[in-house]
């Protein structure tokens, strides 16, 4: 199987005829309802056009194969690799409640600790109990240490202790996770820039990324999401979950073009074994099939 298999394909080529005005509009159309958003959109049928011209295309499966490329080259923005290279090295988890960051969480750890990783949780959603209890059962099937607090503790002193922690312990890896909802935006993004403040002081010179986690079944929402917490966060990087059986793949590419983020894990399904490292190739593939 494909790591895409489960991303629903854009459809137009199964009634491909010519490449004539009726293809490069359902194109467009097809593009824009896999959420790539109008100006991405517009952008990757621009260009086709004129490579289809320039390079004299005529065939289904070369204009297939142009758009591709077209779709790759949007997202070269997307280098996944995760930047761990001290010991410890720190991932903290953002984006907005349901998207997917305490399972993210949870598959991560499962596919760092199967690369033989020390690795550690640290419960930084102490806004409900539940939260902190869902870590602990990734925590469980994973394999690995977890940091809690109880219910309504500041979210700050988790992580300051998940840091010594980790030191202490020879941790390679710790993942934080916070909360997605507070009494309002502000308290939260208040919340996000201590606990980076924490992770800096207790990790001088640490390797930190910060990756957005965004709900691929929000569509173009998600670019609203990913704004607002670009602009307090410091993201390097996006996680984009539920692309399992949606036709909403398009998403991944306004991210990276438009934010030029680079979309390092995907999310394609519950199970710990549903996180993958991104590929843009194998993912134009998928896409564009
Ligand atoms: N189908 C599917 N469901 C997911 C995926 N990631 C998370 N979920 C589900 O989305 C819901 C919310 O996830 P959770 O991790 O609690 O979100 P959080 O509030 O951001 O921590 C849960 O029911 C998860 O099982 C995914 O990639 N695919
Ligand atoms: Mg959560």
């Amino acid at each position: 199987m494909g790591l895409f298999d489960r991303i629903k394909k854009i459809g137009v080529f199964s009634a491909f005829v010519a490449i004539d005005e009726d293809f490069y509009e359902e194109l467009e159309d097809a593009l824009i309802m896999s959420d790539m958003g109008l100006d991405v959109a517009e952008e990757a049928v621009s260009e086709l056009r004129g490579r289809v011209k320039a390079q004299k295309i005529k065939d289904e499966q070369a204009v297939k194969e142009c758009l591709r490329e077209i779709i790759i080259e949007m997202m070269q923005e997307a280098d996944s690799a995760l930047a761990l290279e001290t010991k410890p090295s720190v991932v903290l988890f953002v984006g907005v409640n349901g998207v997917g960051k305490t399972t993210s969480i949870g598959k991560l750890a499962h596919f760092l600790q199967k690369e033989d990783k020390q690795v550690l949780l640290a419960a930084g959603d102490t806004f409900r109990a539940a939260a902190s209890e869902q870590l602990s059962i990734w925590a469980e099937r994973a394999s690995v240490q977890i940091i809690k607090h109880a219910e309504g503790s500041d979210p700050a002193a988790v992580v300051f202790d998940a840091m010594n922690a980790a030191k202490a312990r020879q941790v390679d890896v710790v993942l934080i996770d916070t909360a997605g909802r507070l009494h309002n935006k502000q308290n939260l993004m208040n919340e996000l820039a201590k606990i980076g403040r924490v992770i800096d002081r207790e990790g001088e010179g640490i390797s930190k990324e910060v990756l957005l986690v965004l709900d691929a079944t929000t569509g173009q929402n998600g670019l609203i999401q990913a704004k607002q917490f670009a602009e307090t966060a410091g993201i390097t990087g996006v996680i984009l979950t539920k692309l399992d059986g949606t036709a909403k793949g398009g998403v991944a590419v306004a991210i990276a073009k438009q934010m030029g983020l680079p979309v390092k894990f995907v999310g394609l399904g519950e199970g710990m074994d549903d996180l993958q490292v991104f590929d843009a190739t194998e993912f134009a593939k998928a896409l564009i099939n």
